[in-house]
């Protein structure tokens, strides 16, 4: 067997873990052959819940689960990791201002990128999940000064994937017969859902479609607000798809996205106008571990103010919390 994959995951009591760390455990990001160790992390008021969860995945008696650990302690916790998956965060409590959000989470994820900093391995993949999650993951980053930024990205995929199935049901397609699709920008209701370029079993999307008022008035806010739309009707907020979404960005930053374009973000580079260094979705290609921009898109009128508005909301995010950087 090969060596065990290191991973730490955060939050690992909370409800996106719970689905999470089986999927994880059942190989379902190395791949079957891939043993793992999980370096799980959450606040010392969640240790107890986080052990009853390490139970439960013993009874699991997954084969390649080789070794759990628990802590409260980021150092602890990204020592010598391969990957690792920063669900955890504060989240928004009444009365809180989306600044004081924006600060609280900034505190965190400056800690964590200080103990990313001293302990991953340089090759770990990281992905963050905790909301904001392009800002925390800018945070991340920048507080990781000599990890390699690259190896830090934010999780659109969840907006990616919930597009997919809508554009393949309305064009009647399964939905891997849906190519070249991105989401642009924050992981936010300023997502901006790019069909331009989408093929549908290699035919043009927005022509599959035909329905170009149903792609703004329909498909655009039906995906933006879906996080909403899951808590009216479940009581609490998105978590096995959360975790899913999260697994397929690992798995293709691993192993390869087979030519497809998938929806990551990532540090800007300036492409596309969006400033350097905002965490920003854009379409990438991922192969042999590694991920490319996809590069030379033309935006229409249309797609290029969606695409200001949603970086300007990054923007306005980095300013807030400026000083943390
Ligand atoms: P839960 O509230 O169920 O769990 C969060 C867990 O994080 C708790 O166990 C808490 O104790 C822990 N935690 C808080 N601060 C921590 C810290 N400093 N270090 C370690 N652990 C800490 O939330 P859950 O539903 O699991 O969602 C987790 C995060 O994912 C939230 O921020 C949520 O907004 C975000 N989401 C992001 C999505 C995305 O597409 N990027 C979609 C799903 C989800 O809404």
């Amino acid at each position: 067997m090969t060596q065990p994959k290191r991973i730490a995951v955060t939050g690992a009591a909370g409800q996106i873990c719970y689905s999470l760390l089986f999927r994880i455990a059942n190989g379902d990001v190395y791949g079957k052959d891939t043993p793992v160790v999980l370096q799980l992390l959450d606040l010392p008021q969640a240790q107890k819940a986080v052990q009853g969860v390490v139970m439960e995945l013993e009874d699991c008696a997954f084969p390649l689960l080789q070794g759990v650990t628990i802590t409260d302690d980021p150092a602890t916790a990204f020592r010598d990791i391969d990957a690792g998956f920063f669900v955890g965060s504060r989240p928004r409590t009444q009365g809180m201002e989306r600044r004081d959000l924006l600060s609280a989470n900034a505190e965190i994820f400056r800690t964590q990128g200080r103990a990313l900093n001293e302990g991953a391995k340089r090759d770990a993949k990281v992905i963050v999940v905790g909301n904001p999650a392009n800002t925390n993951a800018m945070i991340l980053a920048a507080n990781a000064k000599d990890f390699p930024t690259e190896n830090v990205t934010a999780m659109l995929r969840l907006d990616h994937n919930r597009a997919l199935t809508q554009f393949a049901k309305k064009a009647g397609v399964s939905v891997d017969a849906i190519e070249k699709f991105v989401v642009w920008g924050n992981h936010s209701p300023t997502m901006f859902a790019d069909w331009a370029n989408a093929t549908a079993d290699g035919k043009p999307l927005p022509q599959v479609i035909g329905d170009e008022a149903w792609y703004k008035d329909t498909l655009i806010p039906t995906v933006a607000k879906r996080g909403t739309a899951i808590i009216e009707a479940r009581g609490a907020s998105s978590a096995a798809s959360a975790a899913n979404a999260a697994i397929d960005h690992m798995r293709d930053w691993i192993s390869g996205s087979n030519g497809d374009w998938v929806s990551m973000g990532i540090s800007s580079d300036g492409s596309y106008g969006i400033p350097e260094g905002v965490m920003a979705g854009v379409p990438v290609i991922c192969s042999n571990g590694s991920y490319e921009r996809v590069q030379g898109l033309k935006l229409d009128a249309f797609a290029q103010q969606m695409l200001d508005r949603t970086v300007a909301e990054l923007v306005e995010e980095r300013e807030a919390v400026s000083a943390l950087l």
